[in-house]
Formats: structure tokens, C-alpha cells, sequence
């Protein structure tokens, strides 16, 4: 295989050049085990694990492999096993804070061109979840795309995807059902615009919202387990349960993840926040004084705009819930730690923007 099939391309290249003179090769985590890996390389799957020098040198989880990632990877002489010596810089990273640890990052998917942020038309459905999945998403450098799934449950989807499409901040919204297709034909049909070959698409979202089913759509089997959840709420358990990387015949690469209970920001920049509620920095630009609390000042733009209506009293809530979020998460990160890691993903998550527009103007 190719490994521009997965998704290889001349900056993992340069990366991996002081690599290139031994028998190093590059490959690819498609699945992460507890103390194992599943990797693609240009020789097929191998099983691999992380050399004892990375895991000591490693001084945060976002050190280690996560699904998606790139890694220096040499096969061990007889057997079909390889040791993970390095992880190539990712150009994209989609990270939350670990669940019930409020001080640990954990990488979701890594290396990720398009992100389809997957909610339900369902009793679910619910605006300020997905601004919050979009706010993560800008962070990643990836491309979010929102995906409503579940039309056939809803009774106007094409409403529910203008109210979407108004908070999304130029994301592109489409609306769909994995059991009956959507307007424009099948799911293939449907999402088709961002599933090129050598790209990969990350599908997020809550437990039970249909991202397996879509997913066993795109790939045209029953690849993935999907399931009925227990209740309503989303509190069921979840069907998938490890992130996994998967070659699609139509040679899109797509990552499945488990639903997310909770998505707890990490890492996410002020002018993220800034770009995924552009409609409220805006109005705060207006407002008479520069540091405007928004509570009762005089002539606050934002007051006005909740008196009159244009702007949704749930959505300036979600904007005030995300950015105490994020400040905590700011001073909470070891502030060393945060130094060093800053510059570097900074100029990092630039070039992967920058690639991302030059992908797409190719
Ligand atoms: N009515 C309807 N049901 C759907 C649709 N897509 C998926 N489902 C059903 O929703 C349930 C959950 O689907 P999954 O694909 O397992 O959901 P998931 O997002 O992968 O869930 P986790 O793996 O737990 O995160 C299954 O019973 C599916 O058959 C759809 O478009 N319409
Ligand atoms: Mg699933
Ligand atoms: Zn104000």
C-alpha cells in the first residue's frame, strides 16, 4: 500500500527525514489498546508498542500515540511487531479534558483534515451542545462540518438545520439519515463534498447519535457494531468503545470514536471562543466601554441585543459557560508546561491551517 493512501504527505515527510537513514518506518495508529497499538504501514497492519525510552521522555499523555497519529515505528527481526520509537508533529489535534480529571488532556483524534460533529434530530437535539463541539472543533485546526442525523425523526429537519446553520459560524450544516439518506441522495451522496481519498474524517459526537451507522454506510458493510442505547437521555452505555481508524473503500480514512459524555474544554485560545461566537464578539466591540462586563454598563451592545431579541439568551449563556471553562482551563494547566507547549503547537496548529486552506483551494 501507498502511504499517501494513508494519508502521508510532504510534511510527515520532512518530519521524518533524521529518521529515514536507518530502518525506521512510518506508520499510522489505527487503534489503541492499553498498552498496545494497531498500525497501517506500506507493509500492512502491525501490532507495536512504545519503546521504554519514549514512555519515560513522554511527560504528558499528549507526548504518547493516540488514534490517527503518525509514528517512527522499526519491526522487530521474525515477528510481525514493531516498537514505537516517536510521533511525527500532528497538523491537527482534537483534545477535551480526560473525563473526571481536570487537568488531564486527552487527545480524541489526531491528524484529523475533517471533523463531522454528529448530533440527533431526536428528543436530544440540543444547539448548545453542538456550539460547544464547534468550539473545540476551530481549536483542532480540523474542518468541523455538523451533522444532524436521524431526519426521518424529525418532522421539519430543513428548520433544524437553518437554526443550526445561524449559530455555526460558516461550518457547513447538513442534515441526513443513516437509515433513509438525505435530499441529495445517500449518505455517501450527502457528505461526499469533504470524503477524499488520503483525507481523513473524524466522526464526534453523543453516544447513540448514529456516527457507527453512518460510518457502516460510508464503508458499505456492517463494519462497525452499532446499537439501540438503554434511554433517551444519553446516559446508555456506549456501543463503540474504542477510537479506531478505518480504510474506506472509497479511500477516505475514517475515525470512529465512542460518544462523549461530557466535553470539557482544554486548551482552547480566546480568539476561538472569539471565532465560534463571532455574532457576540461583534456586539461586544460595540459596547461604550472596552472592558464591558455586559451587566450594567450603559450603552452595553450586548444588553441592547437581548433586550431586542437578536441575540439568543441561551447562546450568550453558552458563550459565558465556555469562557469561564476556558479560563480555568488556562490557569489550571502548569503554567511551565503551558509555556512550552505553546509556542510549539501554536506555529504548529498555523501550518495546519494553512495546509487545510491550501488543501482545499487545490
Ligand atoms: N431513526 C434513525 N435511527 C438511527 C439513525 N442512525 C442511527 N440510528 C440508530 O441509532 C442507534 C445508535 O446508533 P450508533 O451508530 O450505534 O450510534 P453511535 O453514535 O455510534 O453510538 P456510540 O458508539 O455509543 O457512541 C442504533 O439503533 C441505530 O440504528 C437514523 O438516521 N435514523
Ligand atoms: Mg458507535
Ligand atoms: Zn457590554
Amino acid at each position: 500500500m501507498h502511504l499517501s493512501s494513508l494519508g502521508w504527505d510532504d510534511s510527515f515527510a520532512l518530519a521524518f527525514t533524521p529518521f529515514s537513514a536507518s530502518d525506521f518506518v512510518p506508520a499510522r495508529v489505527a487503534l489503541e489498546h492499553k498498552h498496545a497499538y494497531e498500525l497501517l504501514s506500506a507493509d500492512g497492519a502491525l501490532t507495536a508498542a512504545c519503546t521504554g525510552r519514549l514512555l519515560h521522555d513522554a511527560t504528558s499523555r499528549d507526548d504518547l500515540p493516540a488514534v490517527g497519529d503518525w509514528v517512527v515505528a522499526r519491526l522487530r527481526p521474525g515477528e510481525a511487531r514493531a516498537d514505537i520509537h516517536a510521533v511525527l508533529p500532528r497538523s491537527t489535534k482534537f483534545s477535551r479534558r480526560a473525563a473526571g480529571d481536570t487537568s488531564a488532556e486527552q487527545i480524541v483524534a489526531a491528524n484529523v483534515d475533517i471533523v463531522f460533529l454528529v448530533t440527533a434530530l431526536d428528543q436530544n437535539f440540543n444547539v448548545r451542545r453542538i456550539e460547544r463541539y464547534l468550539t473545540v472543533a476551530w481549536e483542532s485546526g480540523a474542518q468541523p462540518v455538523v451533522v444532524l442525523n436521524k431526519a426521518d425523526l424529525h418532522s421539519d429537519p430543513a428548520s433544524a438545520r437553518a437554526a443550526v446553520a445561524a449559530i455555526a459560524s460558516g461550518a457547513p450544516v447538513v442534515a441526513l439519515s443513516a437509515l433513509s439518506g438525505s435530499e441529495s441522495g445517500s449518505v455517501a451522496d450527502a457528505l461526499g463534498p469533504w470524503l477524499s481519498p488520503g483525507h481523513t474524517v473524524a466522526f464526534l459526537g453523543s453516544s447513540g447519535v448514529g456516527k457507527s451507522t453512518l460510518i457502516n454506510r460510508l464503508v458499505g458493510r456492517d463494519q462497525q457494531v452499532t446499537g439501540a442505547i438503554s434511554d433517551a437521555v444519553g446516559k446508555g452505555r456506549h456501543t463503540t468503545t474504542h477510537r479506531e481508524l478505518i480504510l474506506a473503500p472509497s479511500g477516505v480514512l475514517v475515525i470512529d470514536t465512542p460518544g462523549m459524555r461530557e466535553l470539557q474544554l482544554w486548551d482552547v485560545e480566546a480568539d476561538t471562543l472569539d471565532h465560534a461566537f463571532a455574532d457576540i464578539a461583534s456586539l461586544a466591540a460595540r459596547c461604550r466601554f472596552r472592558d464591558c462586563t455586559h451587566r450594567a454598563e450603559p450603552e452595553c451592545a450586548i444588553q441592547a441585543a437581548l433586550e431586542d431579541g437578536s441575540l439568543d439568551f441561551g447562546r450568550w449563556q453558552s458563550f459565558q459557560k465556555l469562557q469561564r471553562e476556558q479560563a480555568y482551563a488556562a490557569r489550571k494547566a502548569d503554567p511551565r508546561l503551558a509555556r512550552e507547549s505553546k509556542a510549539g503547537w501554536k506555529k504548529l496548529n498555523k501550518q495546519a491551517r494553512m495546509t487545510a486552506r491550501m488543501k482545499g483551494q487545490e
